[in-house]
């Protein structure tokens, strides 16, 4: 990976290199951490993450799910990532906050155990690549089922949960797909494996609700804003699996992947078997947004203070 100069850990600005934590860390046994992806864009008015707030509530909703106390406030965590992109010099960059139950005992029982507190920055390319974005990606309906609300918490972004990604990606990979589409426990449609979905049939565009066991996804949020001001109608219902075949089209959003369009799904071809004409549409005013070109979307930048157009 890009590595970049520092990484925050409980307050204290680092060097990548010794950014390490003890081998009998709780979280790395049991999966107990919580964590947030979020992107800083080299936008029209400098160096800015997007909907940052939003990351940085969600990623405190998490830890509540899981009785985790985060010993800092979520203004402290905005403020240390904005001061860490800025040390590092990135004018665009991934940003990893992740809270997790520290070292100091093992066992199930989490509650006497810290909870530490680490933010890194680095530079991430898209994760279904620029040529996924362009020309879409074939995906593969998993044979695994998505986490569901009996089970574990689908709404927190938990460290442990996304053994169930890895299961669904390795599957996809192995049968030659890009990425992997999970049905929830009553074989709705969910998610991809880090990326909500959306799916268009006759100019209506719908998306799965949170009744249908996804992450709430903020990148989710802002396509069905963008899509409304577009003036088209977005529907939030549970959506069928068989419904995916007679799609005229389906796109994937979430913060690491932006938005993907897929172009095939289980080697059948999706509409024309390329990109749409919506999804073209959306993506180009998401693109806008999250480069500061569009002033209705200017709310959504958090800017990089000390960070200029000029400075790179
Ligand atoms: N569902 C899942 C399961 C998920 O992990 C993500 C984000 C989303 C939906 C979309 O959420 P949002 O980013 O708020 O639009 N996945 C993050 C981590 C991916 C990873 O592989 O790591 C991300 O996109 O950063």
């Amino acid at each position: 990976m890009e590595q970049s100069e520092f990484i925050w850990i409980n307050g204290e600005f680092v060097p990548w290199e010794q950014a390490q934590v003890h081998v009998l860390t709780h979280a790395l046994h049991y999966g107990t951490s919580v964590f947030e992806g979020i992107r800083c864009y080299e936008t029209e008015i400098g160096p800015a993450v997007f909907r940052h707030q939003d990351h940085v509530d969600r990623l405190f909703r998490s830890a509540q799910a899981y009785f985790m106390e985060i010993p800092y406030t979520p203004e402290q965590v905005r403020s240390s990532t904005l001061e860490l992109i800025s040390r590092n010099k990135l004018s665009s960059c991934y940003i990893r906050p992740i809270a997790y139950r520290g070292y100091g005992s093992m066992g199930l029982f989490p509650l006497t155990i810290d909870v530490d507190l680490t933010i890194a920055v680095w530079e991430w390319g898209l994760y279904l690549g620029e040529e996924g974005k362009r020309d879409g990606i074939r995906a593969k309906i998993s044979s695994w089922r998505r986490i569901s609300p009996e089970t574990l918490i689908p709404h927190a972004k938990a460290g442990g949960q996304y053994l169930n990604s890895i299961l669904a990606k390795v599957e996809a990979h192995n049968a030659g797909y890009d990425e992997a589409l999970l049905l929830d426990h009553v074989g709705n449609v969910c998610e991809g494996t880090g990326e909500n979905i959306f799916v268009v049939r006759d100019g209506v565009i719908y998306t799965p609700p949170m009744t249908s066991s996804i992450l709430e996804g903020i990148t989710r949020d802002s396509i069905i804003k963008i899509a409304a001001d577009l003036g088209h109608e977005v529907v939030v219902r549970e959506i069928a699996a068989d419904e995916l075949l007679i799609a005229d089209e389906i796109f994937l959003t979430g913060t690491a992947a932006e938005m993907v369009p897929v172009r095939e799904l289980d080697d059948r071809p999706i509409g024309r078997g390329q990109p749409g004409e919506i999804t073209n549409a959306l993506l180009a005013i998401y693109e806008d947004a999250l480069y500061g070109r569009d002033e209705r979307y200017r709310d959504w930048l958090d800017p990089v203070p000390g960070a200029s157009p000029a400075s790179r």
